[in-house]
């Protein structure tokens, strides 16, 4: 059926079943909602802005009786491109569903609809001393339902795990347009397979999900910022070393390197307050146990490791608008290299112990290979995960530049797989590292992959071309 003819008959379907304002068809609506963060972007046959599940239902039952694909997004904040249109497929945004329930202090969980922006569900929970731990740079754009569907990680993973475990209750629509409640939010089930798990990571796959229960914990009591100038990344790993043995426990331990403080100083005017600049920097957060001993402890700690040669400089935040300034340095590095040329993102992980010999491998790998390029290093050093970012110097042209990256790639993924870890860590896998899915999984576990898709949505029309084809 022509587009034209596919989008009419659908229009016709639904008429006088979902309000006018639901459906979006104008050029300049289809390109803000067919992309996402990684500047790719297609063009919609129509999109959809639904505000109840009846209506999710109703369109995605729709949409697989005319056999027309549908590409369910939140707040698009991905770096994998799995919310990008690439055939006029339907766009199913869920924005507009962004209810937010009343805490249940006893049982520490709050039950939110797929479009909560994640900083709202901080704010929420913090009146009642509660907190859904998942902490993100985009957490003021990103949403509850992408967190989930990408199985996002971000700054506190260290102490807190992945979004996946954060979750007891999913309400989700199948392509057919059944709504099904996974888990009612049970702490315990032991009744068979856990489909809440297989939703979780599967990227818009399988099944939307338009509500979830959410697990909390109690929002940390003492929490300090410290911010330190190295030398090297092998004295980063002597800082984490140290780090793991103090009076404290550890929230987040971020590292960047100078590349992109500078980018951040220069393309958002923010300013690290170090007298002394290294190559590479290090963002820790911690909580203290209470009472006034842990201070002196951290204090002892501080004043120990300020002592050692491989840190050239550090701070205590020293109030809140410190802290914010400290971890602005951070959390602008996505936006100052957005800011600053073309890039191709690599979101790695290894095992924690690995950081530090894997990250140098590949920083060596990319210098040898003479690309017209810079290399960017930053993320979650206490996680294993960290982000490589390429970004292309003015002196090559776009096209030059893919094929240095598509060069760097071929001998990075290899290192990735000599280090035994992963080419997705938090990212997921979208359309950008579907290469990396094919040659890291077994034949076996692709077919167990496709009989999975297959078996939730038979006609594959719910975000067809994601994770593999
Ligand atoms: C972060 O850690 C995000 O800030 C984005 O995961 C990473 O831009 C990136 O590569
Ligand atoms: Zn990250």
């Amino acid at each position: 059926m022509d587009l034209n003819l596919k989008k009419q008959t659908l229009l016709k379907k639904l008429e006088g079943r979902i309000p006018q304002d639901v459906i979006l068809e104008s050029a300049e609506d289809c390109v803000a909602y067919g992309g996402d963060w990684t500047r790719m972007t297609g063009n919609p046959l129509i999109v959809f802005l639904p505000k109840t599940t009846d209506q999710v239902s109703l369109i995605l039952k729709s949409c697989n009786e005319l056999k027309i694909p549908v590409i369910p997004s939140g707040g698009r904040t991905g770096l994998s491109g799995g919310a990008v249109v690439t055939q006029s497929e339907v766009v199913l945004n869920l924005s507009r569903m962004n209810k937010i329930s009343t805490v249940d202090v006893l049982g520490r969980t709050v039950r939110v609809q797929a479009g909560a922006v994640t900083e709202s569900v901080h704010q929420h929970c913090a009146k009642e001393g509660l907190l859904w731990p998942i902490d993100l740079a985009s957490k003021g754009t990103c949403e509850v339902g992408g967190n989930l569907s990408t199985n996002a990680g971000g700054v506190r993973v260290i102490r807190y795990g992945m979004v996946r475990k954060w979750v007891s209750g999913l309400q989700i629509v199948t392509m057919n347009g059944d709504v099904i409640e996974l888990n009612r939010g049970l702490e315990k089930n032991n009744t068979g397979y856990d489909l809440i798990q297989l939703m979780v990571g599967s990227e818009g796959t399988l099944a939307v999900i338009t509500e979830a229960t959410l697990k909390l914990v109690r929002a940390p009591q003492k929490e300090k910022v410290l911010f330190f100038a190295l030398s090297s990344l092998t004295a980063i790993n002597q800082l984490f070393a140290k780090a793991r043995l103090g009076p404290f426990e550890i929230l987040a331990f971020e590292f960047f390197s100078l590349r992109c403080l500078k980018a951040v100083e220069t393309k958002l005017q923010r300013k690290s307050k170090l007298e002394k600049k290294g190559d590479f920097y290090v963002l820790m957060e911690i909580e203290l146990g209470l009472g006034t001993e842990p201070e002196s402890l951290l204090e002892d700690w501080l004043g120990k490791v300020l002592e050692e040669n491989f840190v050239l400089d550090g701070l205590l935040a020293q109030s809140s608008v410190e802290k914010k300034e400290v971890w602005g340095l951070r959390e602008g590095i996505t936006e100052s290299i957005a800011l600053t040329n073309e890039v191709r993102k690599y979101d790695t992980s290894v095992a924690v112990s690995d950081t530090v010999g894997f990250v140098i491998e590949a920083e060596a790998l990319f210098n040898s290979m003479g690309l017209g390029a810079d290399l960017y290093l930053f993320g979650h050093f206490g996680d294993g995960s960290p982000h490589l970012n390429v970004v292309r110097r003015d002196t090559v042209d776009h096209n030059t530049f893919v094929e240095h990256c598509d060069r760097f790639e071929k001998e990075l993924y290899p290192l990735i797989k000599k280090w035994g870890g992963s080419a997705s860590s938090e990212h997921g896998v979208g359309l950008l590292k579907k290469s990396w899915v094919e040659m890291s999984r077994t034949p076996q576990e692709m077919a167990l992959f496709r009989a999975i898709k297959s078996a939730f949505d038979p006609n594959h029309l719910l975000n067809p071309g994601k994770i593999f084809d």
